[in-house]
């Protein structure tokens, strides 16, 4: 599939799948440092970096930050063809919003129920998140079920569920699920996903281990990000800052309503 292939697929259902993105050298390393951190959460040792990130929780099948905890992730991050996508959809200027990876611990309630990503924070600018296979990723052990088109809805009404990781459920009334498709996975594929494509998971028990890297991107609309710093994966550029943000933060601007603001505090306040 050519990038401008998928960048209308990403527009049009909501998602698109890139083939043999990852190889399997790499994978196979990923897997084995992925086992050591899941082992490691799993005795519950202290976490060195709880005052910047999320805890990892083993119990639910998902280990956060691992871009920042641990380097081997991060050429993930910046895999050029997906990149190529994002910038089919973001714009030229990308930044890393925030990422972790997930899985299906055997033995727990490891169903995700429908959801829609960061539902949580409509005014923010919309993102994309990339999923990337470190197995196969098949109905029996748990692919991601998806409703295709389902985003151009935006986002649905939803309650929360407290004390959940995926606490945020959309109201299922809205949806038809004769429409869901699963999106099988071979290890090394990258799923790229609308943050407001409505997905989920069903609970499975298998001795097949489902793992995928996910990492969500976003333009340069607004600079934030939850946890660490925002990271800019593509873009960035002086000329491409100045040319969005110049105007708006134009030194002289700003010194001229400073003023303004002054002037108007001194009268108040009759000094
Ligand atoms: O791990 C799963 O099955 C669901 C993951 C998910 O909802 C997501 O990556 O946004």
């Amino acid at each position: 599939m050519l990038a401008s292939d998928n960048i209308a697929q990403l527009r049009a259902e909501g998602f698109t799948i890139l083939n043999d993105v990852v190889l399997e050298d790499k994978l196979m390393a990923l897997r084995e440092l992925t086992d050591r951190i899941v082992d490691y959460a799993d005795k519950n040792k202290i976490d060195p970096f709880s005052k910047y990130y999320l805890r990892h929780r083993s119990d639910q099948g998902v280990l956060y930050d691992l871009y920042q905890r641990h380097p081997e992730f991060q050429s993930l991050a910046k895999l050029n063809p997906v990149l190529d996508v994002l910038e089919g959809v973001l714009g030229p200027d990308i930044f890393f919003y925030e990422n972790s990876l997930v899985y299906k611990p055997k033995g727990r309630a490891n169903a995700v129920p429908w959801h829609q990503d960061f539902i949580s924070r409509p005014s923010e600018p919309k993102k994309f998140i990339v999923w990337v296979a470190l197995d196969n990723v098949t109905i029996k052990n748990g692919a991601l079920k998806a409703i295709p088109k389902s985003h151009l809805s935006g986002y649905l009404p939803y309650f929360r569920v407290k004390g959940e990781t995926h606490h945020d459920r959309i109201d299922m009334s809205r949806l038809d699920l004769n429409d869901a498709v699963f999106l099988e996975l071979n290890a090394g594929d990258v799923l790229i996903f609308d943050c407001m494509l409505c997905h989920g998971s069903d609970e499975v028990h298998v001795d097949e281990p489902r793992r995928a890297f996910r990492a969500s991107y976003q333009g340069f609309e607004q600079i934030f990000t939850p946890r660490g710093a925002p990271i800019v994966m593509r873009g960035g550029s002086p000329e491409s800052v100045i040319a969005r943000y110049d105007s708006v933060h134009a030194p002289e601007t700003k010194g001229v309503f400073r003023r303004a603001v002054n002037r108007v505090g001194r009268l108040l306040a009759g000094i």
